[in-house]
């Protein structure tokens, strides 16, 4: 096992620059490490695997030495820019692959397929793999070897040590209702009507919907991170009545999602409702640092109606709620601060 916060300060000592990241939990120790060292190594939050990869390539291309920390699951979302910069354009740059794997009733179903191809598939894109080696000299060789190699550099669940964040970096939302109690709620109002279908996006919100919301007719996706407000656009254009409940950060890493949808504002019914909690809670708690981002504006701006502001309570959330469900056609974005449960049961992807 490699000690993140010893490794962080090496990579700083060999000239690493940036850290590029889409979070996954086996990665967690050497996020945080990262992130406690951020005066050292820059850390650098991406909403897709897409965008740290082309963003990794800048910074090579203006001299510098990133590295990108990604999951298996969005190796996929990089295949456009490795095969069509990164390859053609002789660009080298670490990437630390964490390699997901899958287990019949135990692992969910979005890792089932690259558990076994994932070897493959970096092949397909003209890389060659190598697992990192725990022993710190070696894994650094790996990634030295990369700035000049076409290798993605894989990672399981014991390659590093864990690594509290300093408090600094943690996210206090302790005023805010908990997420559960919106989706009690939700689940009260539309009262078992099956003209609605309810749509969870990946990780703890679909976890959740799953336990408080048992209807058959509704789709709890364990997987395609950042898709799913396209899937109830899908299922909104045949004709359903869509609810979808998502994370923060799976807002943000499809966006083009808000701005297709918003075509259809007269003709389709669907609600929008992100759980803003600040952080990746799926994947360990890392924060999404998007308080930049005006979620209201941006929904509206792609032609979605909104509240004025950010829900930040239930009775508020009810009567907004309430009313819009008595509607026959439009786009309607919610937007919930929302706590997150530490002890709650989860299962970090
Ligand atoms: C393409 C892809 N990249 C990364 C992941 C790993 N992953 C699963 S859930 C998650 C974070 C979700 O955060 P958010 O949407 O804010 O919801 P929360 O977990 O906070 O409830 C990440 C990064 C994934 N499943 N798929």
């Amino acid at each position: 096992m490699i000690n993140s916060d010893i490794f962080i300060k090496e990579l700083f000592k060999n000239d690493i620059s940036h850290l590029l990241v889409v979070p996954c939990s086996f990665a967690k120790g050497l996020i945080n490490a990262c992130i406690n060292n951020s005066n050292l190594i820059q850390y650098i939050p991406c909403a897709s695997e897409a965008i740290a990869c082309s963003v990794a390539s800048g910074l090579v291309m203006s001299g510098k030495k990133p590295i990108v920390i990604i999951q298996s699951s969005g190796i996929t979302n990089m295949g456009s820019c490795l095969t069509s910069l990164t390859n053609p354009y002789d660009i080298y740059f670490p990437i630390i692959c964490s390699w997901r794997t899958y287990k019949e009733g135990d692992s969910e179903i979005q890792h089932k397929h690259l558990s076994i191809n994932l070897c493959e598939l970096i092949n397909s894109y003209g890389y060659k793999f190598e697992k990192l080696n725990p022993r710190i000299e070696d894994a650094l060789n790996l990634i030295n070897e990369s700035f000049s190699k076409k290798q993605i550099l894989l990672i399981n669940k014991e390659t590093f040590s864990s690594c509290e964040l300093n408090k600094m970096h943690s996210v206090n939302l302790s005023e805010y209702p908990v997420r559960s109690s919106y989706l009690i709620s939700l689940n009260k109002l539309i009262n078992f009507d099956k003209s609605f279908v309810c749509i969870g996006t990946t990780g703890n919100t679909s976890r959740e919907m799953h336990s408080i919301m048992k209807s058959s007719s509704n789709f709890y996706m364990a997987g395609n991170m950042g898709g799913a407000l396209s899937l109830g656009l899908g299922s909104a254009l045949a004709g359903k009545r869509i609810i979808i409940c998502g994370g923060d950060a799976e807002f943000v890493m499809h966006l083009g999602g808000l701005s297709t949808s918003g075509r259809y504002s007269e003709k389709l019914f669907i609600v929008y409702i992100v759980f803003d909690n600040e952080v990746n809670k799926s994947t360990g708690g890392q924060n999404t640092y998007q308080k930049h981002i005006n979620y209201l504006n941006l929904a509206e701006s792609c032609g979605w109606n909104v509240n004025n502001k950010v829900i930040k309570s239930l009775i508020d959330f009810e009567k907004q709620l309430k009313f819009v469900l008595k509607l026959k056609k439009g786009l309607f974005f919610f937007m919930l601060n929302v706590i997150w449960i530490k002890n709650s049961q989860d299962l970090h992807q």
